[in-house]
């Protein structure tokens, strides 16, 4: 047995000295020194001994028994710390390497252009206002002076949710809103969202935006009108621009303008953009706030009167930055939008 004992340590250290991976050292622990392993074969014989042989097999045993637990131990640090050294090399870290950069959104360019327009207002003292963008019948038209038979009441233009319920058609109601429940004087302007029954084409969209004004005080005249609005013309589009005001007609004013600016591109020289007229034009509407539409909201035109204007933020967007086509203002593309 001592011989076999001799035999198994010598194989045993022979084996481990090959061995290059921790998975192979474990199945030669197991076969050396585990319950069904060389050793514990050899000490299964030892019932056969005779007494005095017994404890000397068995201390020649365990010695056997340590020497390869010793080698099986140092050898697994050996393995381990070789591992460690491997995974430290293939994992090394550049850190003169460039960091991954970080995209950070901006605003869409619709949004500046609001944002935009309700800084200059805010300048000229108004308050900026909001309302929903699902409106009563009664606000988005009724109240407006909008008469009974005009077309865009009807099915074909505007997106109604009930007979009283609809998309609002433009941002005017916000206004109806505010002047149902504020005592004059008021200077409001509100943006937003507006909806029409429109085919989509290069200038079209059934969602637009719009940006409105409202003034209403005792004694405001055309006067203030024109001032305000050439006052605006100019912080939006530059001091050299030129204003004209052209008749027109709103239900919900009275008298009515529109306005036109100096061609964006020639600035007013003549050039085939304008046909040689050297004006862009409707670029806002306006007109002094009909007496009707004051009634309805229960301010009495014998003691306050007032103007308004409107503008459709996609145009202006589309003129200031050369936008030729509304759906890249919807259509979400990055290539376009990381361009603003
Ligand atoms: C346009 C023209 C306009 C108004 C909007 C308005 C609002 C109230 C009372 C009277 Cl509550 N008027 N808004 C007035 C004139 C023109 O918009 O071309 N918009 C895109």
């Amino acid at each position: 047995m001592k011989e076999r004992l001799n035999a198994i340590k010598e194989s045993a250290l022979n084996e481990i000295k090959k061995v290059t991976d921790l998975e192979k050292l474990e199945e030669l622990r197991v076969k050396f020194l585990g319950k069904k392993g060389e050793i514990t074969q050899v000490l299964r014989g030892m019932k056969d001994l005779s007494k005095e042989e017994r404890p000397i097999i068995g201390k020649i045993a365990n010695e056997v028994r340590e020497v390869i637990e010793d080698e099986i131990e140092k050898l697994k640090l050996d393995l381990k710390e070789k591992m460690q050294k491997e995974r430290l090399i293939a994992e090394r870290i550049d850190i003169s390497m460039p960091g991954k950069e970080k995209i950070i959104g901006h605003r869409h360019p619709l949004i500046s252009v609001m944002e935009e327009l309700e800084n200059v207002f805010m300048n000229m003292g108004f308050s900026v206002v909001q309302g929903p963008e699902i409106e009563t019948v009664y606000n988005n038209f009724d109240a407006l002076n909008s008469p009974e038979n005009h077309p865009s009441r009807d099915l074909s233009d505007t997106f109604y949710i009930t007979d009283d319920i609809l998309l609002r058609t433009h941002t005017s109601p916000v206004q109806i809103r505010v002047m149902k429940q504020v005592k004059p004087p008021l200077r409001i302007v509100s943006a937003g969202r507006t909806f029409r029954f429109d085919d989509v084409d290069d200038t079209h969209s059934p969602m637009f935006h719009q940006f409105e004004g409202l003034v209403i005080d005792k004694n405001i005249t055309m006067a203030n009108l024109k001032d305000t609005i050439y006052k605006f013309v100019r912080e939006i589009f530059g001091e050299d621009m030129k204003v004209r005001f052209r008749p027109h007609y709103f239900p919900f004013t009275e008298p009515s303008a529109e306005v036109d600016v100096s061609c964006f591109k020639c600035k007013g020289k003549g050039c085939p953009a304008c046909n040689g007229t050297g004006w862009s034009m409707e670029i806002l509407g306006c007109g002094m706030v009909h007496p009707k539409v004051l009634k309805n909201c229960g301010i009495d035109p014998e003691v306050y009167s007032g103007f308004a204007f409107g503008l459709g933020v996609d145009r202006i967007a589309m003129v200031k930055y050369g936008i030729n086509n509304i759906r890249l203002l919807f259509e979400n593309d990055m290539r376009f939008l990381e361009q603003f």
